[in-house]
């Protein structure tokens, strides 16, 4: 297998408005990220992937791009910007920036102009539909709201939306819009970034003809249509293959079969990519499930495209609040998930916060929420005649805000994140779970994903080596072995709160392990019969 540097990279993902604020506003800032580099540095990541900083009216928390080309106040300026990379830069750091180019903003000048008449030369950079008997072009569902269809007066047509209705999609169709967009990756790769995360980048392409769809609740209609795979190669073409970068798609939908079209590595298109299977359609910890899902992206992708590894980011639930224990075994929990995510074969993400094993929220009125998914589906289903406080509790476990309250720096007020008043309400639970003391505990989370990634650095094993499963049919325990050359790991997971054991392979009984790494104080050296406490976690190496 080629040997690349992104393969072997560790991202860390900075929501730069709960990350830190440095100017009290109260939501976090670029000039926050700079002074909590070395933070980040320290824990060993090789890359960051920042949210989107650029201008917006901010109604989806920067997903609404008003001009691609500058800064949104809250976070700066793009003087602070440019800082920013050279910091990242010093540290032998990289920077990828978010892509967002199914959609702008609906304040857009391109779509102030696209909609301000039928013959304007930029009408056709949107998707303007006349209406059907008199209602919606067709029955499309869109992320956020009833419809992907926006009815404008001015007009008398229907624009296309796949997220809320202040952000209209792009024709990907039209050559012009194609061509301003690849000119503004230009602009940001020639100031020197490491490359992007795709937003929702296999939505460019949309069904020819518009028709009906038989389930209209299920979206999957929205995602890998046909033209998508010309698009992303005339854009790797155009752009992508002219510098040293990594991308990563975010492809919601998608099988592995499909999956590989995005990223074979003879396909020049991207290099890794987000499937969902995990975020999207596992609510909670569902071990069959999970291991059917590695052994399916394994089989479909290993050898011929690359595969990431996350269990959280800014629209997911909390990985140890949502997959693991937040109460009695957060500590051993947050560490398990992180051995998983670190050791199965991809990418590994660490998501702001995850590294002190921050936890999910739940807060007591749908006012201290802003999460506009969350908002529009109470407002919608609250509308149909439900009881608005069963809307609110169902909810509650999956609102994206679960993973964007600011990152817990001490237990000081608004745990150190801000001066001012938090655009979003604090974790409650800041003064035990913070990063202060996390930095003074030998035994916390922190450390522990410090070491998890050393590991990573040392053992290439950790990235190139193959999978497989040895615990298919265990209620509990996910074991598996990646193997390379003469190195071999060994894996052991017990997604439990009580103990569970693991009788280990006839093959590995004659072998010499050692225990290279252990979530508890103290560890049991390698036996035949492996006893392993709740969430209790253990590689072993054999040479
Ligand atoms: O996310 C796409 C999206 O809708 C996710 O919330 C979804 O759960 C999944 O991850 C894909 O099926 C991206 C951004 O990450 C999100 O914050 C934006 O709101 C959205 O696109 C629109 O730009």
């Amino acid at each position: 297998m080629k040997k690349t540097w992104w393969k072997e990279a560790v991202v860390y993902q900075v929501y730069w408005r709960s990350f830190y604020d440095t100017d009290g506003d109260g939501y976090g800032d670029l000039q926050g990220v700079i002074e909590k580099l070395d933070y980040i540095k320290n824990l060993g990541v090789d890359v960051i992937w920042l949210n989107p900083c650029y201008e917006s009216p901010d109604k989806d928390n920067g997903y609404d791009i008003s001009d691609y080309y500058g800064v949104m106040e809250k976070a700066g300026t793009i003087d602070t910007w440019e800082t920013l990379l050279k910091e990242v830069h010093s540290r032998g750091m990289k920077l990828i920036m978010d892509l967002v180019v199914n959609h702008t903003s609906e304040l857009h000048p391109w779509f102030i102009e696209s909609r301000s008449s039928r013959d304007n030369p930029k009408r056709d950079w949107y998707i303007w539909k006349d209406p059907v008997d008199g209602k919606e072009p067709n029955n499309w569902r869109s992320y956020f709201t009833p419809s992907v269809w926006e009815y404008d007066e001015v007009t008398k047509q229907y624009y296309m939306h796949s997220f809320a209705i202040e952000q209209p999609d792009l024709n990907w169709e039209n050559a012009e819009v194609r061509e301003e967009i690849y000119k503004m990756m230009k602009f940001w790769l020639d100031k020197g970034i490491d490359g992007f995360r795709m937003d929702v980048i296999n939505l460019l392409a949309k069904i020819k003809g518009f028709p009906n769809a038989e389930n209209p609740s299920d979206i999957s209609y929205l995602g890998n249509n046909p033209g998508i795979h010309d698009y992303l190669q005339e854009m790797n073409e155009k752009v992508l293959r002219h510098y040293d970068i990594f991308t990563v798609g975010e492809i919601p939908f998608v099988t592995p079969k499909d999956g590989l079209l995005y990223v074979g590595e003879n396909r020049h298109e991207l290099h890794t990519l987000f499937h969902f299977q995990v975020a999207d359609d596992m609510p909670s910890w569902d071990i069959k499930r999970y291991k059917q899902i590695q052994k399916t992206w394994y089989e479909g992708m290993w050898g011929k495209g690359w595969n990431s590894q996350f269990l959280n980011n800014h629209d997911h639930t909390r990985q140890v609040t949502r997959y693991g224990n937040d109460k009695q075994y957060r500590v051993e929990s947050a560490k398990l998930l992180g051995t998983m995510v670190h050791t199965l074969p991809g990418m590994p993400y660490i998501f702001q916060g995850e590294e002190i094993g921050m936890t999910g929220v739940r807060f007591p009125s749908i006012d201290d929420y802003h999460d506009i998914a969350m908002k529009n589906k109470y407002r919608e289903e609250v509308q149909k005649g439900r009881d608005p406080q069963a809307v609110f509790e169902s909810l509650l476990p999956l609102s994206r805000d679960n993973s964007r309250t600011p990152v817990q720096w001490d237990d000081t007020e608004n745990a150190g994140f801000t001066s001012g008043t938090p655009w979003i309400k604090v974790n409650p639970n800041y003064k035990e779970i913070n990063v202060e003391a996390a930095l003074k505990d030998p035994n916390s989370v922190y450390y522990y994903y410090k070491k998890l990634i050393a590991l990573r650095k040392k053992n290439p094993v950790m990235i190139y080596g193959d999978y497989h499963d040895i615990s298919e049919g265990h209620e509990y325990i996910y074991a598996y072995t990646r193997r390379l050359n003469q190195d071999t790991l060994l894996i052991v997971l017990n997604h439990s709160d009580e103990e569970n054991t693991f009788e280990i392979p006839e093959s590995f009984k004659q072998q010499k392990g050692e225990l290279l790494l252990c979530n508890y104080e103290e560890c049991e050296e390698l036996s035949t019969s492996l006893i392993l406490r709740p969430h209790e976690a253990r590689i072993y190496s054999f040479v």
